[in-house]
């Protein structure tokens, strides 16, 4: 049985005639007779504790989301693992299917709401460590609220033990230079998923260095890559969030120049 909300989603989105159409205009390999449903089924893991989440995740329900969590923790799973390991993985289904036309925006974004909500619960549910290794300042670049992978990013430098000032996101450049004067990090980080945002890292790269900060500034997200980074004078490129927590040890341990951290974490 479909959850009512995405029956109700379904009557927005999808009439038999139009969904037909967006299958032919996407010349999607599916049978004609495919629902979104039955296209995100194929997608999600066999894994009887992560399928309900990455489910869950594609369903935009919360309450599933949290319980399917609920269970995996109980059963052992470490709840930080769980952000990439099923949070990701559901809203994989998602990205998948929103670039092959077959859901939309508004599905995205109940998609979106509940993983953030998978997020703060898994990060509520790890023992975070008790001794700060250092603080990190991130945000999400001016103009944008693309901010899954920012909260990745946070959950798993919390994890590893760094005090994280979240700016958010949509962040203006001088807000951010502000967070650096008065917090002192030993790292910033930005994420941009838009080509028309990712010249705001430019601007606060700019900023700080005229500040006199020389501080190393990690950036990532979808519309940013190594060569785009590198442009400027403080950027270290980060493909995975998971790089975030390495890039700040690896200052913590004392590479703290930029071009040894690029040769660290860049791809050659
Ligand atoms: C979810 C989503 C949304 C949600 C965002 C919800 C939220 N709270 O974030 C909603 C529905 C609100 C949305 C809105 C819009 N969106 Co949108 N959205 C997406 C979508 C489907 C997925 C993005 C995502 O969350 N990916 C998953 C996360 C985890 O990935 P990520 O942030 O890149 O992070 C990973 C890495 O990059 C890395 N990382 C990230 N940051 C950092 C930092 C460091 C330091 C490190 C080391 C690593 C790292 O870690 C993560 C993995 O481990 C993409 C499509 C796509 N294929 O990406 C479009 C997309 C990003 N959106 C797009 C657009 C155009 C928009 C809108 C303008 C649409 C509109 N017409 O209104 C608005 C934007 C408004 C605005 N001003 O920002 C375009 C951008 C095109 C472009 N190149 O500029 C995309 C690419 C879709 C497309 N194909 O056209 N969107």
């Amino acid at each position: 049985m479909l959850k009512s909300k995405w029956r109700f989603r379904n009557m927005l989105d999808f009439t038999e005639a139009s969904l037909k159409k967006v299958l032919t205009r996407y010349n999607v390999a599916l049978e004609k007779a495919m629902t979104p449903e039955d296209a995100a089924e194929e997608l999600y893991p066999k894994d009887e504790l992560i399928y309900p989440i990455a489910k869950a995740i594609f369903e935009g329900e919360e309450d599933d989301v949290i319980e399917g969590l609920e269970a995996a923790i109980k059963a052992g799973k470490d709840p930080i693992a769980l952000i990439d390991d099923a949070l990701m993985v559901g809203m994989g289904v998602v990205t998948r299917l929103y670039d092959e036309g077959i859901i939309f925006l508004p599905n995205v974004m109940m998609s979106a709401d509940a993983m953030l909500d998978g997020i703060e619960f898994c990060k509520e549910n790890s023992e975070t460590a008790p001794v700060t290794k250092g603080t990190v300042v991130c945000h999400v670049a001016e103009g944008d609220v693309h901010d899954i992978g920012k909260n990745i990013v946070t959950a798993l430098l919390r994890a590893n033990g760094y005090n994280v000032v979240d700016l958010g996101r949509d962040v203006p450049v001088d807000e951010v230079l502000n967070a650096v004067a008065e917090n002192n990090p030993i790292l910033v980080t930005g994420t941009a998923l838009m080509t028309t945002t990712m010249y705001a890292f430019k601007e606060v790269n700019d900023k700080l260095l005229e500040k006199g900060y020389k501080i190393p500034f990690a950036c990532g997200g979808g519309a940013v890559n190594q060569d785009f980074v590198s442009q400027y004078a403080l950027g270290v490129y980060g493909e995975e969030a998971a790089d975030a927590p390495k890039i700040a040890d690896a200052i913590v341990a004392g590479t703290t120049d930029i071009a040894a951290l690029r040769d660290k974490f860049h791809k050659h």
